[in-house]
């Protein structure tokens, strides 16, 4: 005859422990919300050029719509890809940018994308001292032109998606400033962004598996002994339960008087 054993409270603590995980998780998962998406791809609100750290030439740059003038700052930072400046110098301008609450990583495939309006010109990017031309295509995408005289309504959204391999720069090394070049006019860019992928880790990763691993012993367990069919004093075999990651745990209960 198999002995039976009662959980004694062990369930209640096993409930309370696996919710209390499930909770840890949904919090430590929330990735930050996409504050834009531009060329079908999501940014976090951190993902863009951050300052403008110097500039050479003139620029005239434009809000969309009615919005009249603005300072180039505005027009290449953040993640409004309708508000762009262009070049008026003609032997060109350059300005450089710097990313301060992140930074462009060199991960697989692309990490830095450069948005430009209109028809694409072919424009120079610097990092670290090596200079490579560009010419963005379009998104498909479209945004609101300023409402100026011989403006069309919109402009289509052009897109450069630049691998930091091409500059040189080691696989996992982060890049804080890069400077473009407008080498045909009217190159006109308006947003510069890290692209996703190019985004460091963050500890909530570590978190997420130091929670989401105690969770999952414990739906095993619970999976494994029925609790949640039970009362709360369910009755079980006393016995090894092997965890999701395959360490086994054993459960030490005591036999029901
Ligand atoms: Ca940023
Ligand atoms: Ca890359
Ligand atoms: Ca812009």
């Amino acid at each position: 005859m198999r002995k039976k054993f009662r959980m004694n409270g062990t369930s209640s603590f096993l409930k309370h422990h696996f919710y209390l995980c499930l909770g840890v998780i949904g919090i430590s998962t929330a990735s930050p919300a996409a504050a834009v998406t531009l060329g079908a791809i999501d940014f976090a609100d951190t993902a863009f050029a951050d300052s403008l750290e110097a500039a050479s030439g003139t620029f005239i740059a434009l809000a969309a719509g009615d919005g009249g003038s603005i300072d180039l700052a505005t027009a290449v930072l953040g993640g409004d890809a309708s508000d762009s400046a262009f070049c008026t110098t003609p032997a060109g301008c350059s300005f450089s940018v710097a990313f301060t609450d992140n930074a462009v990583v060199n991960l697989a495939g692309p990490d830095l994308a450069v948005f430009e309006l209109g028809t694409p010109q072919t424009f120079g990017v610097e990092i670290s001292g090596v200079v490579q031309n560009f010419l963005a295509t379009d998104t498909g995408e479209d945004v609101l032109a300023p409402n100026l005289p011989g403006f069309p309504d919109t402009f289509d959204l052009l897109v450069a998606l630049i691998d930091l391999d091409d500059f040189g720069i080691a696989e996992g090394v982060e890049v804080t400033s890069v400077r473009l070049l407008s080498l045909e006019n009217p190159f006109d860019p308006t947003v510069i962004a890290a692209v996703p992928g190019g985004v460091v880790p963050e500890p909530a990763v570590l978190l997420l598996w130091m929670t989401l691993i105690p969770a999952l012993f414990v739906l095993a367990h619970l999976s494994h002994q029925g609790v949640s069919r039970g009362r709360g004093d369910a009755r079980l075999q006393n016995g090894l339960v092997i965890g999701a990651i395959g360490w086994p745990i054993r459960f030490r209960l005591r036999p029901k008087g």
